[in-house]
């Protein structure tokens, strides 16, 4: 069956939630700092709006330089977690349009504001369906949560991904198997997904500036100037060959808190209420995001400012706070039976993150 692959990603996007919330800022440049602290506009840039760029300002330029080419522009400083709970809910509705599949591998989030969906299965191979699928992602996207993104089709993640891009914002682009070398051929190589700063220079430098240049190229030289697989690798994309998998990830993401004992201490029950704190602290943080969680790490500082870090992972992934209290304290009572050194800090995390489906406890199942 010929193989469908749908990549989205959003459009300006911590720039756009900040429209979103404020109908303010529509129309005005708008800026989205990450300020590093030290004053006003010490940081750099996050990311813009299209009205934005249309002064230049791009994402990484330190923002007293993005103030210099639009001294009206609008400056806002980043506010993470508020981005990942509208990512956290976009994803939920990508994953709904993506392919059952059961090994993780029909959806993947490649970022805080876009994913893979295989649809091959959905679409039967079919990209007039696939384009209509698109579309209804658009709308519901657009419907939920008042934003826009751009959508691209292909027979790989290679082609999607870079057919997302090419209409951008609120765009959508269906790059049909037969279509892939008008779609990528015209294209600077730079252009092509994977290729760096570094390897575009090379390869100009060997006379290859568009990716049909590339395509024409003899593979032996650029395994030559490349290596082996990076060779063939080059050969291959400029073709629109791509065949690697969608990869669920493994939640990479952690929450946790960490906090100074009132003294250095070794005295249990002082360290454990303070971890009873701390715990109830990331409980809080995941309901409100509905996320579960697999694996719990401890971390001891002692007052020599020693760092103690043990984990444990669960067979399920849970929502509990009992579990990870009684999880923290088994670790924290191995680190106190294996320590003299009074304690300075303590600090209790969570990792393996997924959206909860209800179950609030271990003995649920
Ligand atoms: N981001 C960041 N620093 C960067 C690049 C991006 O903090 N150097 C953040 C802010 C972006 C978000 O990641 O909103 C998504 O990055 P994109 O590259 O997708 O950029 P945008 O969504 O902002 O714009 P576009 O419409 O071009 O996708
Ligand atoms: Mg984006
Ligand atoms: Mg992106």
């Amino acid at each position: 069956m010929q193989r469908v692959v749908l990549h989205m990603d959003m459009d300006y996007f911590y720039a756009a939630i900040e429209e979103r919330e404020n109908p303010k800022l529509r129309g005005k440049a708008v800026v989205v700092c990450m300020l590093s602290g030290r004053n006003e506009l010490s940081g750099s840039v996050s990311t813009c709006n299209y009205v934005a760029r249309e002064f230049g300002i791009r994402s990484g330029m330190p923002c007293s330089r993005a103030k210099k080419l639009n001294p009206e522009a609008v400056f806002l400083p980043v506010r993470k977690e508020f981005y990942t709970s509208v990512s956290d809910r976009i994803m939920e509705i990508l994953r709904s349009y993506a392919d059952p599949g059961e090994n993780g591998d029909s959806f993947e989030q490649i970022s805080v504001d876009e994913a893979f969906l295989e649809i091959s299965e959905r679409t039967g191979g079919d990209f007039n369906l696939a384009f209509e699928i698109g579309m209804q992602i658009k709308r519901e996207i657009k419907e939920k949560e008042n934003l826009t993104c751009s959508v691209g089709i292909g027979p790989n993640k290679l082609i999607a991904k870079m057919a997302s891009s090419a209409k951008k914002p609120d765009g959508m682009t269906v790059v049909n198997p037969q279509d892939l070398e008008a779609f990528l051929w015209p294209l600077k190589v730079s252009k092509l997904w994977g290729i760096g700063d570094v390897t575009a220079r090379r390869l100009q430098e060997m006379g290859i500036f568009t990716v049909k240049d590339l395509a024409e190229h003899d593979v032996i030289g650029l395994i030559s100037t490349f290596g082996k697989s990076r060779g063939t690798w080059l050969k291959q994309a400029a073709a629109g060959i791509d065949d690697s998998p969608l990869k669920e990830r493994g939640g990479s993401e952690q929450i946790g808190r960490i906090a100074t004992l009132p003294e250095d201490t070794l005295d249990k029950e002082l360290i454990s209420s303070l971890l009873e704190r701390l715990a109830g602290d990331v409980i809080e943080k995941l309901d409100s995001r509905e996320l579960s969680f697999r694996i719990v790490t401890v971390t001891v500082i002692n007052s020599n400012f020693r760092m103690y870090t043990r984990s444990r992972t669960l067979t399920h992934p849970v929502s509990s706070k009992e579990v990870l209290l009684r999880v923290a304290r088994e670790i924290l009572g191995e680190f106190l039976s294996e320590n003299r050194t009074e304690f300075r800090r303590v600090g209790v995390r969570v990792g393996g993150l997924q959206k909860s489906k209800g179950q609030k406890s271990l003995f649920d199942y």
